[in-house]
C-alpha cells in the first residue's frame, strides 16, 4: 500500500515537473495522478532552515494519503529572520509567493493591502474548528483589525506557549555549593563565584563567562526584567508607565537597568563580547560549557542539554533562573498572548488547495492528535528493526544525512499543558537505558519539563502594548527596529559613553519620531480597549 502510494506521488511529481517545463508554476497547479490527485504545497517558515521537504519525505507521503497534499519546502536560511525575509522579499518581488508561509518583519499588512494573500474568514471556521476555538477571541479581533474592512481573517495567528526565561547551570552551582539565586544581589554573588572559581570543573578557573547576551542587546532580558522593563527578546515594548502607554526603553527604570549592567560589565560578570555575539557564537559558548546563565526559550533548553551531555558533560543540569527580585522595582517577565503571524495563504491558491492545507494544519494543531503526531514517521522518528520499533532521536535522524527536516515544524497553537504533556508522552516511549543517546534524549525532556514548571510559577505578565500593529511605525523605520536604543545600550554598558548620555538617548528618541509613534500607539490602544 505504502509503496504504491509512493509511486503515484512519484508520478504526480513527474507531472508537476512537466507542468513547470511548460511554464506552469509547480505547486500552484492541481495535478491529477491516477486514482488520486495530490496537490503540492510550497511551505515556508522559520523551520525551513533545518532542511528540505519534498514529495518523498515521510510526512509528505503520509499527508498525501491523509489530506491529498505533499509538502514542498526548500532550504531557506533563517539568521534571526534577516535572511528569511530577504529570500521571501525576492519571491514576492518576482510575483512567485510560496503557497503557505509565515510572514516576517511585519510584511503581512502590505501583503493584505496588495491582495497577495487569501481571505480565510469562512474557510478557517469550516476547516480548522479546533484551532479556531482555541485561539482567544481578543486575538481574532486583532487579526481582523489588520484587514481592510476590519472584519476579515487573512492571517492565522501563532498562539504559542513561548516560555522565554532565565536558565542557570545547576551543576555549576552544585560544584560551588550555591543555591539558585532569586534576587539581583544573590545573582551577583553567583556571577562572581562563576567568574572566580572553576565552576565548569575543567581545571581552569578563568574560562567561565558568568552571563552573556547577543548583538543589539538581545537575549539578555533576564537583566532588564528585574527593573520592570517590558521587553521581548531584547526589543523594548510599549506598556503602561505612569498610567500611560509608553515605550519601556525611555523610562527611568531603563536608566537604572543600564547602570546595573554597566557595573556587571566593568566587573567582568557580563561577557565582554555580549554586544557582538551572533546567535551562532553565543550558542557555541553555551554548548561549549562556558556560560553559566542565560536567557532563552526554556522549552528549547533540551537542545543545549543534549549537546553538552553528548560532549562529555554528563553531570549537566539546567535549572530555571527565576525573575530576579529587585528592592526598588516591580519586576516581571514579559509575555504576549499574540506573538506573531503564523501563516498566510497566497491568493494564487485554489480554494481546494487551501482547504486541504488547512485540514493538515488543523491536525498538526489539534491537542487530541498529539500522541499520534509524536509517534511520528518511520524513517524519521523510528525505524523498524526485526519487527520492533526503534525510536530515533533528532540527532540520530540528522546522522542519517537525508537532508530532510524532521517535520513541517512549529505548531501555531500550543500552551503549557500541551507542551508538558507532549514531553511526558515522549518520555513514555523512550527507554533511557537503551543507549547513551536515549539517556540524553530522556534527560533533555526531564530538564525541559523542570524549566516549564519553573516558568509556569514565575512572575510573568502580558503587556498592554501586545496588540499594537506595525503600522504605528510608518515613516519611522529606526524607531521600529530600536536602532537608537541598541546603539546607546551597547556604548553605555561597555563604558565607551557615560551614563549621562542616557538622557540624550531619550531626547533623541522622542525627537526622531518617538513622539509621533507614542501618540499613535496610545490612540490604537484606546481604540482597542
Ligand atoms: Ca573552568
Amino acid at each position: 500500500m505504502k509503496r504504491q502510494l509512493t509511486r503515484s506521488i512519484g508520478l504526480a511529481l513527474v507531472l508537476s515537473l512537466v507542468a513547470a517545463a511548460l511554464g506552469v508554476a509547480a505547486g500552484k497547479t492541481e495535478k491529477a495522478a491516477p486514482g488520486r490527485d495530490v496537490i503540492a504545497i510550497e511551505h515556508w517558515n522559520e523551520n525551513n532552515q533545518n532542511g528540505i521537504m519534498d514529495a518523498n519525505h515521510p510526512q509528505s507521503v503520509a499527508f498525501a494519503e491523509q489530506f491529498g497534499i505533499v509538502w514542498e519546502s526548500p532550504m531557506v536560511p533563517w539568521n534571526g529572520g534577516t535572511d528569511y525575509l530577504q529570500q521571501l522579499r525576492l519571491r514576492i518581488a518576482a510575483g512567485e509567493l510560496p503557497d503557505v508561509f509565515m510572514p516576517w518583519g511585519g510584511i503581512e499588512g502590505e501583503l493584505i493591502d496588495n491582495g497577495a494573500v487569501a481571505d480565510l474568514t469562512a474557510l478557517v471556521r469550516e476547516e480548522m474548528p479546533v484551532y479556531y476555538n482555541n485561539v482567544p477571541a481578543e486575538i481574532w479581533d486583532f487579526i481582523k483589525s489588520l484587514s481592510p474592512d476590519g472584519r476579515s481573517i487573512y492571517v492565522l495567528p501563532a498562539v504559542q506557549f513561548t516560555p522565554l526565561g532565565g536558565m542557570i547551570r545547576g551543576d555549576w552551582l552544585d560544584r560551588l555549593g550555591l543555591p539558585v539565586p532569586t534576587t539581583v544581589d544573590e545573582y551577583v554573588t553567583v556571577l562572581r563565584a562563576f567568574r572566580d572559581q572553576d565552576a565548569n570543573g575543567d581545571g581552569d578557573p578563568n574560562n567561565e563567562i558568568p552571563t552573556s547576551g547577543r548583538e543589539g542587546g538581545r537575549w539578555m532580558d533576564h537583566l532588564f526584567a528585574p527593573f520592570g522593563i517590558a521587553m521581548v527578546e531584547g526589543f523594548p515594548q510599549f506598556d503602561i508607565y505612569d498610567g500611560k502607554l509608553q515605550y519601556s526603553a525611555v523610562q527611568p527604570a531603563m536608566r537604572s537597568a543600564i547602570e546595573w549592567m554597566r557595573g556587571l560589565y566593568a566587573e567582568g560578570l557580563l561577557d565582554p563580547e555580549t554586544f557582538i555575539n551572533t546567535n551562532q557564537v553565543w550558542m557555541g559558548k553555551i554548548t561549549g560549557d562556558l556560560i553559566g546563565s542565560w536567557y532563552h526559550g526554556v522549552h528549547w533548553a533540551g537542545g543545549r542539554f543534549t549537546v553538552l551531555y553528548n560532549s562529555g558533560v554528563t553531570d549537566v543540569r539546567l535549572e530555571y533562573l527565576p525573575m530576579l527580585r529587585h528592592p526598588d522595582y516591580d519586576g516581571f517577565l514579559t509575555t504576549t498572548d499574540y506573538r506573531r503571524p503564523g501563516y498566510v495563504f497566497g491568493a494564487h491558491m485554489s480554494e481546494e488547495a487551501i482547504r486541504r492545507t488547512m485540514r493538515a494544519l488543523e491536525w498538526i494543531n489539534d491537542p487530541a492528535t498529539s500522541e499520534e503526531r509524536l509517534r511520528g514517521y518511520e524513517g524519521v522518528n523510528y525505524l523498524i528493526e526485526d519487527g520492533r520499533e526503534v525510536r530515533l532521536t533528532t540527532a540520530d535522524f540528522l546522522a542519517l544525512g537525508t537532508g530532510y527536516r524532521t517535520s513541517v515544524g512549529a505548531q501555531v497553537f500550543s500552551n503549557a499543558e500541551v507542551i508538558a504533556g507532549q514531553n511526558l508522552f515522549q518520555m513514555s516511549i523512550i527507554d533511557p537505558d537503551e543507549s547513551p543517546e536515549m539517556f540524553a534524549a530522556y534527560g533533555s525532556l526531564v530538564n525541559v519539563n523542570r524549566m516549564i514548571d519553573g516558568y509556569s510559577r514565575d512572575t510573568v505578565r502580558a503587556i498592554a502594548g501586545q496588540f499594537l500593529p506595525p503600522s504605528i511605525y510608518e515613516g519611522y523605520p529606526d524607531i521600529r527596529t530600536h536602532r537608537l536604543f541598541q546603539e546607546y545600550v551597547a556604548k553605555i554598558v561597555v563604558g565607551d559613553w557615560g551614563l549621562d548620555r542616557f538622557d540624550e538617548f531619550v531626547d533623541r528618541w522622542y525627537r526622531s519620531g518617538g513622539t509621533v509613534v507614542t501618540e499613535r500607539a496610545q490612540e490604537v490602544y484606546a481604540a482597542l480597549q
